[in-house]
């Protein structure tokens, strides 16, 4: 008769088994790339399924956090959900072994079902799966060994499955950052552009006034992705294929496009998910090539609809082929941003950039493939989930100065912020304390119609509680609307208004 295994130890059985399992996932990943490890790729694969209100509230709720909070989250989880087999299996260790291998399953299917990825990479799934019902089961033995020695040799076990298992992911992680992309990148150097972008003038922002640089220092570029992990792509590995709907297929090295003469454009990015007033826009100087050479060598062929762009990471994009193809809009293939390679976060080696299309239908990042094809043949990864086709940026503007809930002293308040309207132009940007009337901000220099303009003015404002509110005109003269709209389907809408207190 087998013994009944008391509460703690049983549930530490689950916990020790799970934790080794991610350890040994990771260091075998640590040989073959990051995203082999298990945890990530299910992590990734949650990111995947999530509906999309939830993404959108994620996105909005953490920004760029969201990824540790789903990280963190998936590790309470898993943590319960291993204390819980553990605590099934007191008499036999067989529940606690099906539940084990039953997790094992789900990450070799997260990490089968990544595009970026081929058959070795499962080599670390399985390492977890095995570690976990191995460790789970000599756990469980000690565990139900005579009272006498039972305590001790629970204790060795449940030191040395710690002790291994911290030897196992450091190592991993040690091994996967000897592979990652930082040394290709900083091989790179610096790339130099055959026509740079005209100088930014004093007079383009307003920095001392209290709204942001002209241009966005890279580390503060705001980063929107699906991606877990950085995808780590070097240099020697990265070519582009253009392909589909062409007259000749072309394939592109590095060195391919690095050595054509490279353009450098101001243009500023903003994301779809951004909420009125919130922080999904920055500028930069783009160093790359015209993405209309590519494709003209190419050779894109009539009844051309849509430029299915994909990532190393399997992340998809589709962007209007007219767009891709104006040489008076300047859509890039671009290696660098504000004098360097692209930072890895931001996707290195390359990606595509279009001005005044939001990102998810134009910024495709660590992109490896090109395919000119029609709407109807590919429906890439926002598409599917309910964002709309074709994603041109709305007119907006947004409050920087007072910050919300400020307190400032009553009389001459100075307010400043942003507008932008890409690829339009802004041509006036309002505001007004309360429901008082519109007055003018001064508007910064016009650096192109497909970057930012600072604004900045005075306003009277007595003691007491108020608002202020904005709103801007672009140069087609359409003035942003008072109607509230979410971010989904296909960018919000409405006045930013900032509460604050004079005093
Ligand atoms: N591979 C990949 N590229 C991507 C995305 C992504 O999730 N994966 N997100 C897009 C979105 S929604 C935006 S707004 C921009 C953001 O680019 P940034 O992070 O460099 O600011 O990248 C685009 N390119
Ligand atoms: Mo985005």
């Amino acid at each position: 008769m087998t013994q009944t295994v008391r509460r703690v130890p049983a549930a530490l059985c689950g916990v020790l088994a799970l934790l080794a399992a991610l350890a040994a996932g990771h260091l075998v990943a640590g040989f073959i790339s990051v995203n082999a490890s298990p945890y990530l790729a299910v992590g990734n694969g949650a990111i995947d399924l999530t509906p999309l209100p939830l993404k959108d509230f994620a996105v909005r709720t953490f920004g760029t956090n969201d990824k540790l909070v789903l990280l963190s989250g998936m590790a309470l989880a898993l943590v319960a959900a291993a204390a819980a087999a553990g605590l099934l299996s007191r008499r036999s260790p067989w529940p606690g072994t099906i539940v084990i291998a039953f997790f094992g399953v789900v990450g070799l299917f997260a990490v089968y079902e990544r595009p970026d990825l081929d058959a070795l990479a499962l080599l670390a799934p399985l390492a977890s799966l095995v570690t976990g019902v191995l460790v789970f089961r000599l756990a469980h033995h000690a565990a139900t060994i005579p009272k006498t020695q039972s305590r001790r040799s629970f204790l060795v076990a449940g030191l040395g499955v710690l002790a291994g298992s911290a030897l196992a992911g450091v190592g991993g992680r040690l091994i996967g950052s000897a592979r990652d992309a930082t040394a290709s990148r900083a091989a790179v150097g610096r790339l130099v552009p055959a026509r740079t972008a005209p100088a930014i003038p004093a007079d383009a922002d307003f920095a001392k006034l209290g709204a942001p640089a002209f241009l966005t220092p890279n580390p503060e570029f705001y980063r929107v992705d699906t991606a877990l992990t950085v995808p780590q792509v070097r240099t020697e590995d990265w070519s582009l294929r253009i392909h589909g709907m062409v007259d000749h297929e072309q394939r592109y090295s590095y060195s391919d496009v690095r050595n054509r003469p490279l353009v450098e454009r101001t243009i500023t990015m903003t994301c779809v998910s951004n909420e009125v007033g919130g922080p999904y826009v920055s500028t930069a100087n783009f160093i790359g090539v015209d993405l209309a050479d590519l494709l003209e060598e190419a050779g894109v062929r009539s009844g051309a609809e849509q430029l299915y762009s994909s990532s190393v990471d399997g992340w998809t994009s589709g962007s209007p082929v007219p767009a891709a193809l104006d040489r008076g809009r300047g859509a890039m293939l671009a290696l660098g941003m504000n004098g360097e390679p692209l930072p890895l976060d931001h996707g290195f080696p390359a990606r595509l950039v279009i001005p005044g299309l939001y990102g998810y239908v134009s910024a495709t990042k660590w992109v490896t493939d090109l395919e000119v094809t029609t709407w109807a043949a590919r429906q890439a990864y926002w598409l599917k989930r309910g964002w709309g086709r074709l994603g041109p940026i709305k007119t907006e503007s947004r409050i920087d100065t007072p910050k919300g809930f400020a307190t400032v002293a009553a009389g001459t308040v100075r307010a400043a912020g942003i507008a932008w309207a890409q690829h339009t132009g802004i041509a006036k940007v309002e505001v007004r304390v309360d429901n008082g009337a519109w007055q003018d901000a001064n508007l910064s220099h016009q650096v192109s119609l497909d970057t930012w303009r600072m604004w900045w003015a005075e306003l009277n404002v007595p003691p007491g509680p108020h608002q202020i509110s904005a709103r801007a005109t672009d140069r087609s003269g359409y003035t942003q609307t008072q109607d509230r709209a979410g971010t989904v389907p296909d960018g919000a809408t409405g006045w930013h208004t900032v509460t604050f207190t004079a005093k």
